[in-house]
């Protein structure tokens, strides 16, 4: 009887010890969110550390692409895993779907953070800009989400509320206590400490992105340094949309003046973020947790200064504000890979729930880019996607600008504007062994066309539609037509 019982004893504690395994063996997830950061503009040139600790250790994507560089829509792809046209959040606004009663009552139910069951999911920093605010729904926590410490509003380093697990928490202007970038890396650290696997993250700090604001111990630094002068810097864009067409030239010493001046203040802040990627790695590392972590690095949008005469901001279709870094790194990624794949904001969700072991819902557009196996065969190469943005324009004036009808918005320096009401396009990126392209079209009332030969042209110098043949103009324009009314698996 008694070598019975044992015998059942061990049993139960193997299935134990099995179980045990199961679940530890599940990988843990984090995904670190800039805002703004361009890969054109060498904004990863600060980031010392995070290439040396993601890049260096993992791969780094080439062709990673927003599938719209507006923020608030941005970050809804990227926790949906859909394009705007399906998840409806078309611009910053609660009317135009941010933080809105839709997004609220429908899609924010479905995200990333409600996809992993098993999974202790955190999230800090940034979220969607009208979020915390009455008109956003308040202060709620959204589903499926444990621990939550996210922003009131768009973008701040002091001065600003954060809702810390349903209370509304009032932050100054005291370096060490409220510089937010440091308060979502101590945030991050503690909850490192603490947890137990399997966990998920989304750190999504402010920087680089407006208004600018660096640590104290950074002030001084890149003193000398510059907006790169691109090959479209201060060039005219007499091709392109009425918007930049019509953008003065050469630009005014005072908009030279800012591009640069903006470039410091954005990389001073970016050696924070930088600090923060570090004490996540130490962290991990500390708890043994690293060797069984993805850690995904990636921006919401890029940016350009100066580039076709633009001061700054990124509501435009070139690459400079949809193209954007992306380096992960995991224990199915080999040290050092290069990847050429095309991928979007839209699949980083279904691919955390690939590597989560979890089950894809059905109405993500996007696809896993990653797998569990080290080969990571089972994941396709997609050979075109959708890029839009929906204008915003606002009908009050600004000060001293000769504005035609058509509501521009941002319109400074110099009263140049960066977007108007009418600055909404539909493009089809293509990139594929024979293609490199990219095709527009404006919902205006000239159905405004740019086609740019990325191959020939990489910096999008001549739009070649009015020379293109008809065939090749309705192949894009019906490759367009399917992908802004995909769905789900039509869009892969
Ligand atoms: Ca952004």
């Amino acid at each position: 009887m008694n070598s019975t019982k044992h015998l059942l004893s061990v049993i139960i504690f193997i299935i134990a010890l099995l179980i045990c395994q199961c679940v530890s063996g599940q990988s843990n997830v984090v995904v670190i969110l800039a805002d703004d950061l361009d890969l054109e503009l060498d904004g990863t040139s600060p980031l010392s550390k995070t290439r040396q600790l993601i890049a260096k250790e993992g791969a780094v994507f080439k062709n990673m692409y927003v599938t719209d560089a507006h923020n608030c829509p941005s970050r809804a792809s990227l926790l949906s895993g859909m394009y705007a046209h399906n998840h409806g959040v078309i611009n910053n606004s609660v009317s135009g779907g941010c933080s809105s009663q839709q997004w609220r009552e429908k899609w924010e139910r479905l995200t990333i953070a409600n996809l992993l069951p098993e999974y202790k999911t955190f999230f800090s920093g940034v979220y969607l800009d009208e979020y915390g605010k009455n008109e956003g729904g308040g202060t709620y926590i959204p589903e499926g989400w444990k621990h939550w410490k996210a922003l009131v509003g768009g973008s701040a380093y002091y001065n600003y509320t954060l809702v810390d697990n349903g209370t509304p928490v009032f932050h100054y202007d005291e370096y060490s206590v409220d510089y937010f970038t440091d308060v979502v890396k101590n945030e991050s650290v503690e909850f490192i400490k603490e947890v137990s696997a399997p966990f998920f993250m989304l750190i999504a700090p402010p920087a680089c992105g407006a208004p600018f604001v660096s640590a104290p111990q950074y002030q001084s630094h890149f003193e000398k340094a510059k907006a790169p002068r691109t090959k479209s810097y201060n060039v005219p864009g007499k091709d392109k949309h009425w918007l930049v067409a019509n953008v003065v030239h050469p630009m005014s010493n005072e908009s030279v003046y800012l591009t640069d001046s903006i470039l410091r203040k954005r990389w001073r802040t970016l050696l924070s973020l930088d600090d923060l990627v570090e004490a996540v790695v130490h962290e991990l590392s500390a708890q043994s947790l690293l060797d069984n972590t993805y850690i995904f690095f990636t921006s919401d949008s890029g940016y350009h200064l100066g580039q076709f005469g633009l001061p700054n901001g990124n509501r435009q279709l070139y690459e400079f504000d949809t193209h954007v870094p992306l380096f992960v790194r995991g224990p199915t990624i080999t040290a050092g890979t290069t990847i050429a794949k095309p991928v979007l904001t839209i699949d980083l969700a279904p691919t955390i729930v690939a590597l989560a072991n979890g089950i894809l819902p059905s109405n993500m557009d996007g696809k896993p880019f990653l797998s569990k196996s080290s080969d990571h065969k089972v994941v396709k190469t997609r050979e075109k996607f959708l890029i839009l943005h929906h204008g915003e324009g606002h009908r009050y004036r600004i000060n001293n600008c000769k504005q035609s009808t058509m509501n521009q918005t941002c319109c400074l320096p110099s009263c140049v504007c960066e977007d108007s009401f009418n600055n909404s396009y539909s493009c089809v990126r293509s990139i594929s062994s024979s293609l490199n392209t990219v095709y527009c079209e404006f919902s205006d009332n000239v159905a405004f066309v740019e086609l740019y030969d990325l191959s020939k042209d990489p910096f999008q110098l001549k739009n070649i539609a009015s020379s293109a043949n008809s065939t090749e103009l309705l192949k894009y324009h019906n490759w367009l037509i399917e992908l802004a009314m995909c769905k789900g698996t039509t869009c892969l």
